[in-house]
């Protein structure tokens, strides 16, 4: 018995290629081949209008653009705290925002500029908000981990892994309870799907019909472990169908895809019919956070994971669907101009008051 135990650590903690000797309950396969495939989504996937692909396209550059330019600020020391940036997961967020109301809900992880940006959070005060200046969004006291902004719907980004999914919960209940028609979404990560405040939301959402979508970015790594070292099971959105939930898994890295099962997720929402979980497969193309020194995956896998970048798809699609050369770079060029005057609108906004230091600040 001993022994076997000792075997079965020895092997659960050795490093092994996902191909090679990923975990499997032998009754449903594992995702860890994603690495290298492609979903197809299990929904059609209608074409959208030009102008919205352009656009979409636009705000992926634009949160490209603000991501690499915090990240570069980070490193150079000017910004205080963690930072985690959410370079390859655009599409989850650009897809999402095009598919909801301007007053739906959202609540998301510590990575969350990209679901703040694609909600209409001016760029000039998100970036102040990191920066941790008086113009923030929080008065520069936020920061990275903690992007709000409630006039965008954008109730909070959390630092706790998972709580900002219950939180979700009780504005989809308030929704309910006052027959807005208002829907949530709560973004999470693979590995939050671990935590049990996760399962108790699942079940009471499901029980209660809540007009809520459960949106996992699974990215693969929780931190800077790959989930095929931790998950019992391979296919994340089957969770919830132990819930009585609709799920889906969808290509996380395609906006028109992410659109479409968010489309679908809040029509159903509305109607009463309760929660969707929809697993965006995605990828991380940054560190963790910055300073990630990303000494648990290799520079190839990075580079597998670059050719179905989330900015390529799109840029791909825009021209594939028509538009010119010139078009697309004339969106380039204006987003290169607004994320330069974005920055040097935050980089001259003050530092908050001193006397500011207490005011806000919530204690039980
Ligand atoms: C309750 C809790 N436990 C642990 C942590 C430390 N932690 C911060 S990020 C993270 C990984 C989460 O991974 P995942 O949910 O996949 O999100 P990702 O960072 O990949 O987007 C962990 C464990 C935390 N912040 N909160
Ligand atoms: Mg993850």
């Amino acid at each position: 018995m001993k022994k076997q135990l000792a075997t079965l650590a020895e092997k659960s903690t050795r490093a092994v290629p996902p191909s090679a000797d990923a975990p499997s309950n032998g009754i449903i396969s594992t995702t860890t081949d994603l690495l290298s495939s492609r979903v197809t989504a299990p929904f059609a996937v209608p074409a959208l209008p030009p102008e919205t692909v352009a656009e979409m396209y636009r705000q992926t550059l634009l949160i490209r653009r603000v991501e690499e330019f915090l990240l570069q600020a980070a490193e150079q020391g000017k910004i205080g705290g963690a930072m985690h940036s959410a370079i390859g997961h655009e599409a989850n967020a650009v897809g999402a925002a095009a598919a909801l109301q301007p007053d739906d809900y959202l609540t998301c992880t510590y990575r969350g500029h990209h679901h703040g940006l694609a909600r209409g959070m001016d760029v000039g005060r998100a970036i102040a908000e990191v920066l941790g200046r008086a113009d923030g969004f929080a008065g520069g006291k936020g920061g990275s981990m903690h992007f709000v902004a409630p006039q965008h719907g954008m109730m909070g980004s959390n630092g706790i892994v998972g709580a900002q999914v219950p939180h979700a919960a009780g504005l989809a209940l308030a929704s309910q309870l006052r027959d807005e028609g208002r829907v949530a979404i709560t973004f999470f990560g693979d590995g939050a799907l671990f935590q049990g405040v996760m399962h108790e939301t699942f079940n009471i959402a499901s029980k209660w019909k809540l007009p809520l979508i459960f949106y996992c970015e699974n990215n693969r790594y929780s931190e800077m472990t790959p989930t095929w070292r931790t998950s019992s099971v391979g296919e994340f959105y089957l969770f919830a169908r132990a819930y009585g939930m609709e799920s889906a898994q969808i290509d996380g890295n395609d906006a028109e895809v992410v659109h479409a099962a968010v489309s679908l997720a809040a029509q159903r929402a509305r109607a009463g019919d309760g929660p969707t979980f929809i697993e965006g497969i995605t990828y991380r193309l940054a560190g963790h956070m910055a300073g990630d020194l990303e000494t648990y995956r290799s520079a190839a896998e990075i580079e597998q994971q670059r050719s179905h970048d989330p900015l390529l798809v799109l840029r791909n699609r825009l021209l594939e669907r028509g538009a010119s050369e010139d078009a697309v770079a004339a969106i380039d060029a204006g987003v290169e101009k607004a994320v330069a005057a974005a920055v040097a609108f935050a980089e001259a906004s003050p530092w908050p008051d001193a006397t500011q230091a207490y005011t806000d600040v919530y204690r039980t």
